[in-house]
């Protein structure tokens, strides 16, 4: 679909609002209330608000460790995924998952995934239901630079081309792998450039301008509805966090984080090219800002709320069990 004002000011909305979530789980983190690691998405909101914005409840996505933005941007509930991150009996997974395994599997978000390229072969093998079914589903697979280097990556990429199925995959180049710069561990410079090994089209594009992304996007998952395969699209985005909670993050400088905070932030970019437009003027800018804060409290009341799981479920949903497999 052409971009137009209303699904522009949809993807304003939802990247203040994972924007806002970020920066509330953080402080959240810094009290205590978040159990387990947590990876900021900060300044990648452009890339999942972007792709997402082209997809229907039914396409699949799958995620990375970092993916409390795909999550929300495919539209997982802000309140089960604040109680996940708490370890709450409420929370997306009962809160025994945390955020690296946030999921919606009423929406086909199969899962963020703390195995570096983990999400891989799933968001392949959802693409092979969907062509064994005959659907006009695509699969979306989200995952980082660092992951390009592992071999899921190549396999997954093999299987997907040879089988013509309807995957996309969205590498997330943000140029670090954990505290390792990419340049100083990669051959060639863009990702995009593997889609030849693989007979697929590659293309490398700027993540942090949003109509790029979405547009990009829009066509590679036309291309996969029509049965033309997939498409890997590596858009170039930058974490305005450290890889993690604690990171010293003394592998960059604070200038290089101020250039793309100041000059090639997603938000304040699509901001720009509204007003251009007249479409977003400042009083429905500082309305949509309020809703997304509003939103974010609604869900941390939700989390703190939310009784612990009781002990009893310490063993539901675990598949794997001393019995040979009766939970
Ligand atoms: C198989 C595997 N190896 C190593 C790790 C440790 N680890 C966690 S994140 C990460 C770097 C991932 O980099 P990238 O794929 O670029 O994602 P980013 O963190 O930049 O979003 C590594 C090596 C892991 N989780 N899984
Ligand atoms: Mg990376």
């Amino acid at each position: 679909m052409t971009l137009t004002a209303e699904i522009a000011k949809k993807m304003y909305l939802d990247m203040w609002r994972i924007r806002h979530f970020e920066e509330e789980a953080n402080r959240q983190t810094s009290l205590g209330s978040v159990q387990g690691a947590l990876h900021m998405y900060c300044g990648e909101e452009g890339v999942a608000v972007g792709v997402c914005s082209n997809l229907r409840d039914n396409d699949y996505i799958t995620g990375t460790h970092r993916s409390h933005g795909h999550c929300l941007a495919k539209g997982a509930s802000m309140d089960a995924m604040m109680a996940e991150l708490f370890g709450k009996a409420t929370g997306s997974c009962s809160g025994k998952g945390g955020s690296m395994h946030v999921a919606d599997l009423s929406l086909n978000i199969l899962g963020a995934n703390g195995i570096v390229a983990g999400g891989i072969g799933p968001a392949t093998g959802a693409g092979l239901a969907i062509k064994i079914r005959g659907t006009d589903q695509v699969s979306v697979c989200f995952f980082g630079d660092g992951a390009s280097a592992r071999g899921p990556f190549h396999e997954a990429l093999q299987m997907g081309s040879l089988w013509k199925l309807p995957v996309v995959y969205v590498c997330e180049n943000n140029q670090y792998q954990q505290w390792v710069p990419r340049k100083s561990v990669a051959v060639i410079d863009s990702v995009a450039d593997m889609g030849a090994s693989y007979n697929i089209p590659g293309v490398s594009i700027d993540g942090q301008n949003i109509v790029e992304v979405y547009e990009t996007t829009r066509d590679a998952i036309a291309r996969a509805r029509k049965g033309e395969g997939p498409t890997l699209i590596e858009a170039r985005t930058y974490r305005y966090y450290g890889h993690s909670i604690g990171d010293r993050e003394e592998y960059r400088g604070r200038e290089e984080v101020d250039e793309w905070r100041t000059k090639h932030d997603p938000i304040a970019l699509l901001k720009a090219y509204m007003v251009e437009r007249q479409w977003l003027d400042e009083d429905e800018d500082q309305a949509m800002q309020t809703a997304a804060r509003d939103q974010v409290a609604k869900a941390v009341a939700f989390a703190e709320e939310s009784p612990y799981p009781p002990t009893a479920a310490a063993l539901r949903d675990v598949l794997a069990t001393s019995d040979g497999g009766q939970p």
